[in-house]
């Protein structure tokens, strides 16, 4: 019995098991610490990250925003802008990046203006004029606003807004009616013609 336990054949395989297992046991790259693509050497009982450029950091954890990118980190729902350094996008502490705002693209390569005159957002035949990571609407006679959104009312004519019970009346003092959020105007009680120009007695 004890010459079939200890036959060489047994002996030599238990030792190939024992490397194997000793191997996987004890390599600390197995866990394959390098996050980014970053190589992975065993250095004593520890090891040592190689990093792809430009990035760095003990476990290639630290990486550099794109231009036009910041880094930002979430806490609780809530996305913070980290304050702007050297040291990268820590993503060991769950840091990332992302474009600046009026920019789009690749965060970590390069982000660029996004044309929004694209999607025609100016009201009220405004003309837009796009600028670095926003843009601008020029707006005709007494309109304004961000979109040319703001229209005064004519003369005789008030602004509403639609609610579930009917019409409800804005009061605008001179803030322009805003389209934006649904007012528009309509003649007074008694009253017809442009609501935008001006409405006369019926
Ligand atoms: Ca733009």
């Amino acid at each position: 019995m004890m010459e079939v336990l200890f036959s060489p054949h047994l002996v030599l395989t238990l030792m190939a098991c024992a490397f194997v297992i000793h191997a996987a046991v004890d390599s600390p790259c197995d866990s394959q610490p390098c996050l980014n693509g970053g190589t992975c050497h065993p250095k004593s009982d520890s090891f040592h990250c190689v990093c792809p450029s430009p990035i760095f950091g003990p476990i290639c954890n630290r990486v550099p925003c794109g231009d036009n990118a910041k880094c930002v980190v979430e806490k609780r729902g809530v996305v913070y802008d980290m304050p702007r350094n050297n040291n990268g996008c820590n993503q060991k502490f769950h840091q990332y990046c992302v474009c600046e705002n009026g920019f789009e693209g690749d965060p970590y390569v390069n982000c660029t203006d996004i044309n929004e005159c694209n999607n025609q957002p100016c009201l009220n035949n405004g003309t837009c004029k796009n600028r670095d990571g926003s843009f601008k609407c020029m707006c005709p006679g007494a309109i304004w606003g961000p979109t040319c959104n703001r229209v005064p009312c004519g003369g005789n004519a008030k602004c509403v807004v639609e609610k579930k019970w009917g019409l409800e009346d804005r009061l605008i003092n001179n803030d322009g009616c805003n389209q934006k959020t649904h007012q528009f105007c309509i003649c007074e009680n008694g009253f017809e013609g442009n609501p935008y120009v001006n409405c006369t007695a019926q």
